[in-house]
């Protein structure tokens, strides 16, 4: 009997339910701007905080605290029946992606041949339960930061044989990720970055980060995988000093390297606010730079200074991200993963569906809440009013290439005394607050 066999199928209830294993505002077939909530926020299930994660933290020594009957017995035996609970758990929740690491599916062998058999074997079993199941995969990704060879990094090692057992890592996941019919392919900079430049050749390691980059883009076009390849920005943890700090970093490193118009992003709540910036500075600024690919809804803690990775449960938090994600146009290949676990107490089954009917009710309603401040224009309106003197003569002269001379000339000539204006912050904060 599996674990999750006995806990209900979630269902939408509505917002006056008390019942707490369903959706109050998850209705996934309900139409907002054109599309489904399911369509518009591709939620998704991670399999590591999930299914893999037994609870431990940096003090507890020793077995999993959860009592899980993967977390036990002969590795490959144990795998299949994680699936088996992963897939059952997918059923119950009814969300329609789930994303993965190579290794949270298949155990480690001993030689890279291994691991890629143990891979091949229990991924063809969920490809089996995908067509099934009618669940998707939105992202695929090979963990390159538990192995101890990873320790000093993947693709910024000193070592190039580490790079090397990186390379051929991402190339078998990819090729999986393609075959699944992987939406995107996520690479989060695990353990690129540094402790201390004692010992570090930055710019050394950025080159060899920036030529790892290219040749999983050669590899992509190379195979026809026709998904998003995605950076996952984060500042720090587990290194001191993580390569891919933000979104505006990893713009200038991609720009560098030429692989600006390969590569976008995968932005996550907690990286962003570990950075120093709110998440909706984060989206804002992956969409103006043409960045933007998928999301990774979490939060963190804001007494505490780490990932904590907990699931959202403040809707009105979420809404100035989401608005800015709509009037972008939404997702095209991404979505939001939820790369969030529950709290190490929380021992029971039902604790992982609560999380999980908890994340999605979080974001289906700031998800109703933006599209409700995007349908009324009045934010969109009010902003465009404060530019509108860029559509006018002197600011289409300037965008035009006005030179400091000409512009010299301008103000003397006309007298130009420019007045200041209102930025109505008070305002438009109590706009939103309308809204939510
Ligand atoms: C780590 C993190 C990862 C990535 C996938 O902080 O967010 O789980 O999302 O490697
Ligand atoms: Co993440």
């Amino acid at each position: 009997m599996s674990l999750y066999a006995d806990l209900p199928r979630v269902t939408y209830e509505g917002p006056e339910s008390t019942n707490p294993l369903a959706f109050r505002w998850y209705d996934a077939n309900r139409v907002v701007l054109g599309k489904t909530l399911a369509e518009h926020l591709r939620p998704a299930v991670c399999y590591w905080h999930s299914f893999c994660w037994g609870g431990q933290d940096p003090f507890a020594l020793g077995q999993p605290l959860f009592e899980r009957a993967w977390f036990q017995g002969e590795p490959m035996a144990a795998a299949r029946l994680k699936l088996d609970a992963a897939f059952d758990f997918f059923d119950r929740l009814g969300l329609p992606f789930w994303c993965f690491h190579d290794r949270d599916v298949a155990p480690e062998g001993a030689t890279l041949r291994e691991s890629h058999a143990m891979l091949d074997t229990l991924l063809e079993k969920a490809a089996r339960k995908m067509e099934d199941t009618g669940v998707r995969l939105l992202w695929g990704t090979a963990n390159l930061f538990s192995h101890p060879r990873y320790m000093g990094g993947a693709a910024t090692n000193p070592d190039p044989e580490v790079f090397a057992h990186a390379a051929a890592q991402v190339k078998h996941v990819l090729e999986w990720t393609h075959r699944l019919g992987g939406a995107n392919y996520v690479l989060w900079g695990g353990r690129e970055g540094y402790e201390t430049l004692l010992n570090t050749d930055l710019s050394r390691e950025l080159d060899q980060y920036g030529r790892f980059l290219a040749a999983v883009v050669e590899h992509k076009h190379k195979i026809g995988f026709t998904g998003a390849l995605l950076i996952e920005p984060k500042p720090k943890e587990p290194t001191k000093h993580q390569y891919d700090f933000d979104t505006a970093t990893v713009y200038g490193f991609l720009k560098r390297y030429g692989l600006e118009h390969e590569v976008k992003v995968n932005i996550e709540v907690n990286h962003a606010t570990l950075s120093g910036h709110s998440f909706e500075h984060e989206v804002a600024t992956a969409c103006a730079l043409g960045l933007m690919g998928s999301l990774d809804a979490n939060r963190g803690d804001e007494q505490l200074g780490w990932d904590t990775d907990q699931f959202p449960n403040n809707h009105v938090a979420l809404v100035p991200a989401l608005h800015a994600l709509i009037a972008h146009g939404g997702f095209s290949s991404g979505g939001m993963n939820f790369d969030a676990r529950v709290r190490r107490q929380s021992l029971d089954p039902a604790d992982l569906l609560a999380g999980h009917i908890g994340g999605i009710d979080t974001l289906a309603r700031a998800f109703l809440c933006a599209a409700a401040l995007h349908e009324s224009g009045e934010l969109t309106q009010a902003v465009q009013q404060r530019y509108a003197g860029w559509n006018g003569a002197l600011g289409q002269r300037i965008l035009g290439g006005a030179s400091l001379q000409a512009l010299s000339d301008e103000v003397l000539s006309r007298g130009l005394d420019p007045r200041p204006v209102s930025g109505r912050q008070e305002r438009l904060e109590n706009l939103v607050n309308r809204f939510v």
